[in-house]
């Protein structure tokens, strides 16, 4: 039986995402200087509350086991199995950097894996997620699906990688892969979002934060047509610990995920 609880609150979720060191390199950190420290960012995700905090597994082994125990087991650990660069101008693919095995070792109560729907290795990447699937669900841990479309045949056929027809595809295909949550980017309205949210059926949708907003208010918006669309909640990085204030984001995030 996969315990979806340890990472929900009242069925719904709020993940702090810190994978941005590898997937973006330490640039993503210059204009928000202490979050190069993965403790600044643990502090974030221990003080707010977060029903989850998504590391690559060095950041979980380094930091997070670190931490004191009680904070341990208030803050979920999700480690993030795959991980790739943007140097290399290749075709879309993320390869595992760390087994289900190893992530519960650390202490992980969920697993994530980005696919990349669409790419010409999207058929490595299935096959990698139904052994992470398998991996977790025999330890009784969820597996969650980064869902990201993206590839030339993506622009081709579809023009944007928020199109809300692909979107929901991407819902579709987590839940088909045994995805028990998928991470999506949005489709620009309420409407088209909760045709993604449908097409997920059983797999619960969280969005995918996005780039950093000028102002707090525009995520915070977006945030709210996802709950009203039914979306699970979010998994945010940047319009987080980038904010000035991130509890101040943080808590009026809560109020609007969990009411
Ligand atoms: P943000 O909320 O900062 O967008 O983080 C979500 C996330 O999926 C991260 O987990 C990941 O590092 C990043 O976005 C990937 O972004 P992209 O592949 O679009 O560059």
């Amino acid at each position: 039986m996969v315990d979806l609880d340890k990472i929900l609150q009242d069925g719904k979720a709020i993940y702090l995402a810190y994978d941005h060191g590898m997937e973006h390199g330490p640039v993503e950190f210059a204009d928000a200087e202490e979050s190069i420290d993965p403790s600044y960012i643990l502090k974030i995700a221990a003080d707010g509350n977060y029903t989850g905090v998504i590391l690559h597994k060095g950041t979980a082994e380094k930091y997070y086991q670190l931490l004191g125990a009680d904070e341990r087991n208030t803050l979920p650990l999700i480690i993030k199995l795959n991980g790739k660069t943007n140097i290399p101008d290749l075709e879309p693919y993320s390869p595992m950097v760390c087994a289900v095995e190893e992530a519960i070792e650390l202490g992980a109560s969920a697993v994530g894996y980005t696919i990349y729907l669409g790419s010409e290795k999207e058929s490595t990447m299935f096959w990698e997620f139904g052994q992470v699937v398998r991996g977790a669900h025999k330890a009784g841990i969820p597996a969650i699906a980064w869902v990201y479309p993206r590839g030339k045949w993506v622009r081709e056929k579809y023009g944007s990688d928020t199109d809300p027809e692909l979107v929901a595809y991407g819902a579709r295909v987590a839940l088909e892969l045994g995805a028990d949550v998928a991470k999506i980017k949005y489709t620009g309205d309420r409407k088209s979002f909760a045709h993604v949210v449908k097409a997920a059926g059983r797999c619960k949708v969280v969005l995918s934060g996005g780039e950093k907003t000028e102002d707090p208010k525009e995520f915070l918006q977006v945030v709210k047509d996802v709950m009203a669309a039914g979306g699970a909640g979010v998994a945010v990085g940047r319009n987080v610990w980038k904010a000035k204030d991130p509890l101040k984001v943080t808590e009026d995030l809560k109020k609007i995920v969990f009411g």
